[in-house]
């Protein structure tokens, strides 16, 4: 029997990327935030015999959505061929969500429609009569919880119901019919009618703890305030779960390398043992020891997403962020831009209009990813007094949002009239752990797959540069990597950045997650000496540039292909590069000469 093919649509922020992950087991993205998903996702999964094809949409806030993300839902529904649609709504907000269920069905598709959220809408006395709806509808309705678990065996039920009765639909592409939905009067009607006579909400809608909650972080001033105590105490746990054990890790790799590994290696060439441990399991190992703080950060960054608070914060900026051409949700892209600058850039689709997405997209680079809190981790721990090194790993974040802020603020040019920011804020979600931990699991494993290339890669090219014309001191003036070092040196001693960093900072640039390992092989230290060699191989004025000129400088390549990819220019990318560059090289060198002079 052939692949059928199953799509989950509906509005933004109703779960079903949550429903998608509970019935095939992968882990799409999910988040408390409308705009989570912003690309199609696939999975496979068995249902009765049948191999299905289910693809997770991004959520549509209405059929003639104008975003890119909204394109994209709507092109799939217009082009491919599908055997049977989910509607995935919020049990809430049925209400408001129903006219749209119906708008679908009249696409003629075969169609389950899951109310979910069922936790909540018990919780808030909203009363549906399942069967009633079944019956008026003519299409199974499950009233699920996606996030519990509750009722998805029921889905997977009615899926294999509606796939046995549907026909592969091979028919021709339905934009006309698309179009011709957009004009229906008859389907208000017919919602009002429905909802009369399956739904009971209470009359006053009680004040929830969201409620309460709210009237103090959305307060004008208190409510920034608290944003920045968040935010201070959210790095605060990845510092104090972090740091140790990367300290265990550091300190079990250098055993074993002297312990076990290089006993083990003696019989080889004194090059190639030199290679092998020196250079990879040194470079490699040091960037290992990050992975407990990556994870920490994620664990920490998916219970923000996934609690609501994001809407929030884009609620809060809005203001400050219209005043630079943007709106709040390009500042959630900037924090989100703090696990990695990736997915914000991406995540910009769901700005209507073109020029706004390139102004975020120009200030994201600026953001403070994971890859680069690695470097100030080890240089702040190394060179500053444990006291002080919170504080000055929050002076980065901070000025992280100054340049960006000073970066739209420069460029916003004629953006033009605004429309407001029209969001709603979702209620306040406690996040689950096993989910938390799952994402975090998987962001950890994209941060290695992603950047385990290069970082094997580069400290592989940087032990070649260090060690080569062999026989030369490693990474001498003699060195090749010296005699490049030299030849930039006139660019870089003015920041006081000296001959070794700027060599650490060009492969930086590919990635940051290079930055530490290829210092452990530039300084010849393993994972548990680096951070003594450096602080006494430089000052704090000298440590603190460095940093200033790995937050600013560019993030990396992949953030450099995924702009190329969403604004479609090679011209703004290059742009964006240069701006980046002049601004690092401009702010390293008014800080050093100021605190130097
Ligand atoms: N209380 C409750 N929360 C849920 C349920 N299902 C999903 N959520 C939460 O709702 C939020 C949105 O879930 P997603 O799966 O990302 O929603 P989505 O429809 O894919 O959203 P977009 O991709 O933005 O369109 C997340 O915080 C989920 O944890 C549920 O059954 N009950
Ligand atoms: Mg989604």
């Amino acid at each position: 029997m052939s692949k059928a093919r199953i799509a989950l649509v509906g509005m933004p922020n109703t779960g079903k990327s949550t429903l998608f992950n509970r019935l095939s087991g992968a882990s799409a993205r999910v988040g408390n935030w409308p705009g989570m998903t912003v690309e199609l996702e696939s999975a496979r999964l068995l249902v009765g015999a049948r191999m299905v094809e289910l693809i997770d949409l991004p959520g549509l806030n209405n059929l003639h959505g104008f975003s890119e993300d909204e394109r994209i839902a709507r092109h799939f529904l217009e082009t491919q061929s599908i055997n049977a649609l989910i509607v995935v709504l919020n049990a809430t907000q049925i209400e408001r969500q129903l006219a749209f269920a119906l708008q679908i069905k009249q696409l003629g598709l075969p169609l389950i429609l899951i109310l979910n959220m069922a936790d909540e809408a018990i919780r808030r006395h909203v009363l549906i009569d399942r069967d009633a709806l079944e019956k008026a509808l003519g299409c199974p309705v499950c009233l699920i919880s996606a996030k519990y678990g509750h009722g998805t065996q029921a889905v997977l039920q009615a899926l294999e119901i509606v796939l046995h009765t549907a026909q592969a639909d091979t028919s021709s592409p339905r934009s006309t019919a698309i179009e011709a939905l957009l004009e229906d009067d008859a389907i208000e009607a017919q919602t009002t009618a429905l909802l009369a006579t399956t739904v009971r909400t209470p009359q006053t809608p009680a004040t929830t703890y969201t409620d309460r909650i709210d009237s103090l972080l959305l307060h004008p001033l208190l409510g920034i305030v608290a944003f920045f105590l968040i935010l201070l105490g959210l790095f605060q746990i990845v510092y104090s779960v972090g740091a140790p054990l990367q300290e265990v890790l550091g300190e079990a790799l250098e055993t074993a390398k002297t312990a076990w590994i290089a006993p083990l290696l003696s019989p080889l060439p004194t090059p190639l043992t030199s290679f092998l441990l020196d250079g990879l399991y040194d470079g490699v190992g040091t960037v290992l020891t990050f992975l407990p703080i990556i994870l920490t950060f994620y664990l920490v960054m998916s219970a923000v997403e996934d609690s609501g608070y994001m809407a929030r914060a884009a609620f809060l900026m809005d203001a400050l962020m219209s005043r630079m051409g943007l709106d709040g949700r390009a500042f959630v892209m900037q924090i989100m831009g703090f696990g990695c600058n990736v997915p914000a850039i991406m995540g910009t689709r769901v700005l209507r209009n073109p020029l706004q997405r390139r102004l975020s997209m120009l200030i994201i680079p600026f953001s403070l990813c994971s890859a680069r809190l690695q470097v100030f981790l080890f240089f702040t721990t190394a060179i500053f007094s444990p006291q002080a090194a919170p504080w000055v790993l929050l002076s980065f974040y901070v000025l992280s949002f100054l340049v960006a802020f000073l970066t739209a603020f420069v460029w916003r040019g004629q953006i033009g009239t605004q429309e407001p920011l029209i969001m709603e804020l979702p209620p306040y979600r406690y996040p689950t752990f096993t989910y938390l931990a799952l994402q975090a699991l998987r962001e950890a494993g994209q941060f290695l797959r992603g950047a385990g290339g290069f970082i094997v890669a580069g400290v592989a090219i940087i032990w070649l540069l260090t060690h080569l014309p062999w026989g030369v001191i490693p990474a001498s003036p003699q060195s090749w990597a010296g005699q490049i070092a030299t030849f930039t040196a006139p660019l870089f001693e003015p920041l006081g950045i000296d001959n070794l960093l700027s060599i650490a900072l060009m492969f930086g640039f590919v990635a940051k997650e290079v930055v530490v390992g290829a210092l452990a092989v530039i300084y010849g230290a393993g994972p548990n000496e680096l951070a003594g060699v450096v602080a006494r191989s430089m000052n704090w004025q000298q440590a603190y540039s460095f940093m200033l000129f790995t937050l600013l400088y560019t993030p990396c390549l992949a953030t450099l292909a995924a702009i190329r990819r969403e604004s479609r220019s090679l011209r703004f990318t290059l742009a964006s590069m240069g701006w980046s560059l002049a601004v690092a090289w401009l702010a390293s060198f008014a800080f050093y000469q100021i605190v130097t002079r």
